[in-house]
């Protein structure tokens, strides 16, 4: 059974549910970010909830941007002040059965999401709930806006987290936190999020872009290869026992010195100048 749309509006249906910004630009100083691309969830009249549209076209993107030469690093938000996501679209789910999620599939997307080799940042202000914390979450790093809130609620609407939730937010809280707040559909505020290592850095909100660029400008102006191959490795510290993942990140460790950017980088460091990045 297909999955009911949103009853928007037509022009609400055919807008673009997400916005793609290449270079960024910083909203404090109207710069373009070279190297940095900017996506934006674009439902700030729903709180930007994930309807199958938003995933679809947010995950296209970020495979895109992942084979675009001209961007290293990206970072996600949310339109509007309120909120990150306020999850998946409760509304497009309600109908749901597991013959219509089967068919959909729309979770074979967030796999794609953990393919992306580049670093992804999420800019969290506000609401980053349900699928919208799991979507921060799959990100690489998180900076969040003092007002920053994070839940997994799908409790309170009779079902439980389906992108991760209780992976990974249990993986950052310890057991005995995560479990309460996916228990009770409680709110885990920012600097809580912060002490347990979920959030990269808290900033004031309106700085929450301009950070989460700048932090990726950082990223971006690294090497390539090695940048791609240090995710890889990291991410693997959460699937694999400690001697695979030892293993993993020998072996990527060895790889580099087969690139020009590791003759470059040792060399530059020598002859104390800045090293020139090919990505190769
Ligand atoms: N889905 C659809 N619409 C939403 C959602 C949502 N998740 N969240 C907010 N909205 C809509 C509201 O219906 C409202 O629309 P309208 O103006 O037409 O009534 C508008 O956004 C503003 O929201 P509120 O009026 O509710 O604003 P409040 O300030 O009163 O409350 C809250 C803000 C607390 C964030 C509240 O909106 C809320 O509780 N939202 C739902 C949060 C939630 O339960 N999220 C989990 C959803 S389930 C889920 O994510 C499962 C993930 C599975 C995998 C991921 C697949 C993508």
């Amino acid at each position: 059974m297909p999955v009911r749309p949103m009853p928007d509006a037509p022009d609400a249906l055919n807008k673009p549910r997400i916005q793609v910004a290449t270079p960024a630009v910083d909203p404090a100083t109207g710069k373009d970010v070279l190297g940095v691309a900017l996506v934006t969830l674009d439902r700030p009249e729903v709180l930007n909830a994930l309807d199958t549209e938003t995933m679809r076209q947010l995950v296209d993107a970020l495979e895109r941007l992942d084979g675009d030469d001209s961007v290293r690093s990206m970072v996600i938000t949310g339109a509007g002040d309120r909120a990150f996501a306020a999850g998946a679209d409760i509304r497009e789910m309600s109908d749901a059965t597991p013959v219509s999620l089967t068919i959909i599939n729309s979770f074979a997307r967030w796999e794609r999401i953990r393919r992306v080799r580049k670093p992804i940042i999420a800019a969290v202000r506000g609401y980053a709930l349900g699928g919208g914390c799991e979507l921060a979450m799959a990100c690489d790093m998180i900076v969040a806006a003092d007002d920053a809130t994070f839940g997994q609620p799908e409790i309170r609407i009779g079902v439980i987290p389906g992108a991760g939730g209780t992976q990974r937010l249990t993986r950052a809280l310890g057991k005995a936190r995560a479990m309460e707040l996916i228990l009770t559909g409680g709110n885990l505020p920012a600097r809580e999020a912060m002490a347990h290592g979920l959030v990269t850095k808290i900033v004031a909100r309106e700085e929450t872009v301009p950070a989460a660029l700048e932090l990726a400008a950082q990223v971006a102006s690294m090497p390539p290869l090695a940048v791609m191959a240090a995710k890889e490795a990291v991410n693997r510290a959460f699937e694999l026992p400690l001697e695979a993942g030892l293993e993993f990140e020998r072996r990527n460790f060895f790889l580099l010195f087969s690139s020009d950017d590791q003759k470059e980088g040792m060399r530059a460091f020598i002859d104390k100048r800045a090293p020139e990045w090919k990505g190769r």
